[in-house]
Order: structure tokens, then C-alpha cells, then sequence
């Protein structure tokens, strides 16, 4: 029976892992929901780099060292910007360019993001249904102690160096679920929560009005963003410092808790899995890092194992 699968996810560590599910599984069983709360207008285009991030590592076409962007990449329109006196803090490759010119085309005629981002999936061979969050503008403001900043300029122009406070989702109340994301979750043998960034890449897309509980009767676990007591990557144990929590993969599990029936965490952490099971949340303990392709294989094909067993315990 093929089992359908819906995964949320953002940025690059998300990526990756819905790439291993999407090699572990027929893609076209698996419903990827992606955070759009990064997108922003810059130099008159619309920027949505965790849904980019996602189509272009479902492809094979993101570079392989800074996970976003394209891979055999080419600079020469930033650098005749920044001799122009534009802002060059946001990085756009020559071929990335294209992709964001011809989105900014495409919304600008009617299209809607979902229909752009199916178009660009189809183009570019990406079998899995990536979805966006909301077809609706949704925009992350991190309330850090220097203000209240759009995300990217959070992210990218000051290296996460500000100290957070709080997040809002401008737009989020007015917002609906993009088509097709409600009946994916409501059909989901297995709902993944992929290892992202809780604070700015998850908790946006469950803020969704409806997603949250769409996905109360289902079959949820996660894989920790967190090793140890850093984050892969970016700024997730950061966060939690910051906001009066451990930077652990309890914490993690903690703030997705009345959603999760399982929890993936890293070796180095399985001295954490007995508070992580007094959640109620059970725990599948393996090795975590995606390093390598191989990697993401085995870790979504662990993934899908550990849904199984949750869904044999549930009865389902
Ligand atoms: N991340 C950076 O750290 N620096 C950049 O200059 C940068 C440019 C960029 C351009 C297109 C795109 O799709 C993503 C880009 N990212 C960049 C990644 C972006 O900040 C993502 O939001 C993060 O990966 C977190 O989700």
C-alpha cells in the first residue's frame, strides 16, 4: 500500500531531508510544505528562498557547499551591482536570477506561488508535490533587542548576531493554507516534520490558520534540527538560548510536543531519550548529520521505518 507522506519543511537542512524521503519513497507519494515566512521584495523581485532552497535541492541543482542558491553558479550580476551602488548584502547568482526574475514575472501576471512553484518543479524535474505554506504574503519579523527586522535581514545581513526576543508572522491571520495543503495532510499516512529551524522555518507554517489542527489527528514525528547543543546549521540553539530554553533536542520536542508522536534524535543525544518519551513522544535514536547523499537516504528511509512503527502502535 503506498503510504502517502506530507513533510514541512525550510531551509537547508529541511531540504535535505525531504530529499532522502523523496529517494526513500515514490515522490510522487510525498507533499512537501514549505515555509514562506524568509520571502521578501528585493531589487523589485519577490524572494522566496526556502521554497527555492527546496526546488533546487529536489533537483539536484543547489550547490552543494552553502545548500541555498545554485550549484555552477556565476557572480557577474552582483558584481556590476555592487560598481552600480546596489545592495549586494543579499547574494544573487547569475543563474539563481533568472528563477527570481521569471517568478516576479509570473506573480506579476496572476499567477499565484503555487502555480509558479508547480511550473518550476516540472521544468526543472522535480517530481514530489512541493507546496508553499500560503498563497497568501506571510513575512517573519524577528523582534530581536536591536528591533524588529524582516527575517533575511536578520539572517543574512547581520549574521544572526542579534539577540531574539519573539517572532511575528505578518500577514499569518489573513493567511489560508496554498490548494492541496489541507487535503495532503488530512490524507497523510505520515506527516514529517523536518529538521528546520522551530522558531522561523516550522512554527510559520503551522501558524497557518488550519494547518495546526489538520495535523492534530495524524501521525506526526520530527527529526531534531538540534545535535548535541548546536544546530546543524543557523541559528536554531541560538534561539532557544535566548529564549530561556536548554539549545537541546528535548527543547525541540518540547515545542512541537501536542503535535509529535515521534522524535528522531543523534546519538550523542540518547542520554536525552528518556525525558523526551516522559513528553509522551517516542524516540528513534540514529545518526543524524546528513553529510552526503547517502546520508539523506538512509535518514528518510529511517524516517518512513519509524512511521511505520508509530502507525502500527496507534493502530492505524
Ligand atoms: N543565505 C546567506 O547566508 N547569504 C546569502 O547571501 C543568501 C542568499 C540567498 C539567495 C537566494 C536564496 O534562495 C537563498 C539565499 N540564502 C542566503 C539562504 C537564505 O538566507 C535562507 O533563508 C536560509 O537558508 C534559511 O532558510
Amino acid at each position: 500500500m503506498a503510504l502517502k507522506v506530507v513533510a514541512l519543511a525550510g531551509g537547508v537542512g529541511g531540504a535535505k531531508l525531504a530529499d532522502g524521503l523523496a529517494q526513500a519513497m515514490p515522490a510522487r507519494d510525498l507533499t512537501i510544505v514549505v515555509n514562506t515566512g524568509d520571502d521578501f521584495d528585493h531589487l523589485g523581485l519577490r524572494i522566496c528562498p526556502d521554497l527555492d532552497t527546496m526546488v533546487y535541492t529536489l533537483a539536484g541543482l543547489a550547490d552543494p557547499r552553502r545548500g541555498w542558491g545554485r550549484a555552477d553558479e556565476t557572480w557577474h550580476f552582483l558584481e556590476e551591482l555592487g560598481r552600480l551602488g546596489g545592495p549586494v548584502w543579499f547574494r544573487l547568482g547569475d543563474r539563481d536570477l533568472a528563477l527570481h526574475a521569471e517568478r516576479t514575472r509570473r506573480l506579476g501576471s496572476g499567477e499565484t506561488l503555487s502555480e509558479v512553484t508547480q511550473h518550476f518543479c516540472q521544468i526543472l524535474g522535480v517530481e514530489a508535490r512541493v507546496l508553499p505554506m500560503s498563497d497568501q504574503p506571510v513575512e517573519t519579523k524577528v523582534m530581536t533587542e536591536d528591533g524588529r527586522m524582516p527575517f533575511e535581514e536578520y539572517f543574512v545581513a547581520r549574521k544572526w548576531k542579534p539577540v531574539v526576543k519573539g517572532f511575528l508572522f505578518e500577514g499569518v491571520e489573513a493567511s489560508s493554507p496554498a490548494p492541496g495543503v489541507l487535503q495532503a495532510i488530512q490524507a497523510a499516512d505520515l506527516v514529517v516534520l523536518c529538521p528546520s529551524n522551530p522558531w522561523v522555518s516550522l512554527d510559520p507554517i503551522l501558524a497557518v490558520p488550519g494547518i495546526r489542527e489538520a495535523l492534530h489527528p495524524r501521525p506526526v514525528l520530527g527529526v531534531s534540527p538540534i545535535i548535541g547543543n548546536q544546530a546543524v546549521k543557523g541559528p536554531a540553539a541560538k534561539m532557544f538560548l535566548e529564549m530561556g530554553m536548554e539549545p537541546t533536542a528535548y527543547s525541540a520536542a518540547a515545542h512541537f510536543r501536542d503535535l509529535l508522536q515521534g522524535w528522531v534524535i543523534d546519538n550523542q543525544d540518547g542520554h536525552l531519550e528518556e525525558r523526551i518519551t516522559e513528553l509522551g513522544v517516542q524516540v528513534w535514536v540514529s545518526d543524524i548529520l546528513m553529510v552526503d547523499d547517502r546520508d539523506r537516504r538512509r535518514l528518510g528511509a529511517e524516517a518512513l521505518r519509524f512511521g511505520a512503527e508509530l502507525r502500527s502502535m496507534e493502530g492505524m
